[in-house]
């Protein structure tokens, strides 16, 4: 049988989601959907065969809801992810879990209450291929010790609306979730250094910014986050061991011999660059929902990524080495305390 989705918010990814879900995907329908812009709700409804839902909480509360996709605006998904929870239903929340570290163990605690994890956040780096395979190799010890990972991560412009902060919360929070992951290692210290910023940015935005985060092992990891690098949609990440390093491949690319030269186009955003990814983490979830067994990235690594993205943008307004205190893991999500 089919899990039967009710989707919070119609816009970019929402609208991606519903697609991945009606085409991409194998075992599911969208039944429902709702957004605070009626209109754009009804045009995306129509195409996919759902009825319109007057707000968030109808379609949580829907009886042939079975499970939710929240894809509404970072600061809405706590409010909807804790009513898919009051009502025992999985929850897939994009990125944030939550804006504010407090939602996020409100969250944490709804589940941990329940007995039971729900929650699945979407930080899709965790399906991509290439990441998969660094880790496979840093958990089979092929490199030896971690001792570095150093990253980029590059859009080619962002609109006047994202502010300083949002280099952390909005784009670095992938490679804070991912690092975590893959060298399976807490953040508790970051450090945000302001190099010469472009012309090519809205006066407000400090853009480039490096980023440097201290594991609990004494890692070290440097990202550089530039957001309006002009050329391309450009992920970068290598890990550094005691015997060897990993590097994450470039998506493959046809290369053009012409003129002397070999030209190889680069992916221009996130949607083309991390597409298999995308539906990779969207059947997972859909499989992990039919067998009534939550996976990936947990409530848990939500509430370290929004904390670990606040002392981030601590740093970036102080200057100073901002140490990251998270609570004791509770025993759902492989911690001790109970
Ligand atoms: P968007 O503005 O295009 O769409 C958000 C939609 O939510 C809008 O249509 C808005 O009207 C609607 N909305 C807002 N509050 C609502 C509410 N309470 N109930 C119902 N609808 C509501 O934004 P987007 O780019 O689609 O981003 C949505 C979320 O997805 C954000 O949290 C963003 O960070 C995340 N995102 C993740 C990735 C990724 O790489 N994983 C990429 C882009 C966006
Ligand atoms: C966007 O919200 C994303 O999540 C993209 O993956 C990221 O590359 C971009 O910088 C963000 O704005």
């Amino acid at each position: 049988m089919s899990v039967r989705v009710g989707v919070i918010g119609t816009g970019m990814i929402g609208q991606d989601h519903i697609r991945r879900l009606t085409r991409a995907v194998t075992g599911a329908e969208v039944v429902a959907v709702t957004d605070i812009d009626g209109d754009r709700a009804a045009s995306v409804a129509g195409g996919v065969g759902a009825r319109t839902m007057p707000s968030g909480a109808d379609v949580t509360g829907s009886a042939d809801v079975d499970a939710v996709l929240v894809t509404s605006w970072g600061p809405t998904h706590a409010e909807h992810v804790l009513a898919a929870i009051e009502a025992g239903k999985p929850v897939f929340c994009e990125k944030p879990l939550a804006t504010e570290v407090e939602d996020c163990l409100r969250i944490v605690e709804a589940e941990r209450a329940r007995g039971e994890r729900l929650v699945q956040v979407g930080f899709m780096r965790r399906y991509d291929a290439g990441y998969r395979e660094m880790k496979e190799l840093v958990d089979a010890g092929d490199i030896g010790i971690p001792l570095m990972a150093h990253c980029v991560h590059r859009n080619p412009t962002v609109p006047e609306a994202y502010h300083s902060a949002m280099a952390a919360q909005d784009t670095a929070v992938h490679e804070i979730d991912t690092l975590r992951w893959l060298l399976d290692d807490e953040i508790v210290s970051a450090q945000v250094i302001r190099p010469r910023r472009t012309s090519k940015r809205f006066e407000h935005l400090q853009d480039p910014q490096i980023m440097l985060f201290e594991t609990e092992s004494g890692a070290r990891i440097d990202v550089e986050v530039f957001v309006n690098c002009q050329y391309g949609y450009d992920i970068q990440c290598e890990v550094v061991g005691e015997s060897g390093t990993i590097r994450l491949p470039d998506p493959a690319r046809t290369g053009l011999r012409s003129a002397a030269s070999v030209r190889t186009a680069i992916t221009q955003d996130w949607k083309q660059r991390f597409a298999d990814a995308f539906d990779a983490e969207m059947q997972s979830w859909v499989d992990s929902v039919a067998h009534g067994a939550a996976s990936g990235p947990s409530a848990w690594d939500g509430y370290a990524a929004t904390a670990i993205c606040g002392a981030t943008v601590e740093a970036l307004h102080s200057g100073q080495v901002v140490p990251v205190a998270l609570k004791d893991r509770p025993g759902l999500y492989g911690g001790t305390n109970q």
